[in-house]
């Protein structure tokens, strides 16, 4: 299974520490694409290469992937963006959110959830290996059905 992975890079990287915990536990499932975005030599700055090739290639990857796993909690632009996008492709989406970073998750997000395409989890850190394992659980079965 192909997975794309959404985290915040120039929306800012305090919590790139997170974004590695789940993208550790997604490789379990399958292949990411945008495994980059989980590792700290990535600034808020970014790496080089030009934002048109970023934007394409992250939309071509966006394009094959099976499923959408967003951290949301940092707000990020380009995250909300890829969401839109996914959405539009008809993508299956989890987005996860940690209540106690003290922030408001914004209701474009949290007001898209559907309980089925769209999923919006809260959650603890220290849940996030079991919160995937049950959202990846939950899709094998409704493939089965
Ligand atoms: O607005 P943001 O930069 O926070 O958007 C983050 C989202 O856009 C992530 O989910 C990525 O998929 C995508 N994205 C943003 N920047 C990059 C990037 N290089 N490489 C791959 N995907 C990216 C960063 C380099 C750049 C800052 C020069």
């Amino acid at each position: 299974m192909k997975v794309y992975f959404c985290g915040s890079v120039r929306g800012g990287r305090e919590d790139v520490h997170v974004y590695r915990r789940i993208v550790e536990k997604l490789q379990s499932y399958g292949r990411v694409l945008s495994e980059h975005v989980s590792c700290s030599e990535i600034s808020e700055r970014g790496e080089a290469g030009g934002d048109r090739a970023i934007h394409d290639r992250d939309l071509a990857w966006l394009q094959e992937s099976e499923v959408v796993v967003a951290e949301v909690t940092q707000p990020s632009l380009g995250v909300g963006y890829e969401l839109g996008r996914a959405v539009t492709m008809e993508k299956k989406i989890l987005c996860l959110f940690r209540p106690a970073s003290g922030r408001s998750l914004s209701a474009m997000v949290r007001g898209a959830e559907d309980g089925d395409q769209f999923m919006v989890k809260n959650y603890r850190e220290d849940e996030v290996e079991n919160i995937l394992e049950e959202f990846f659980n939950s899709l094998k079965n409704m493939k089965r059905t």
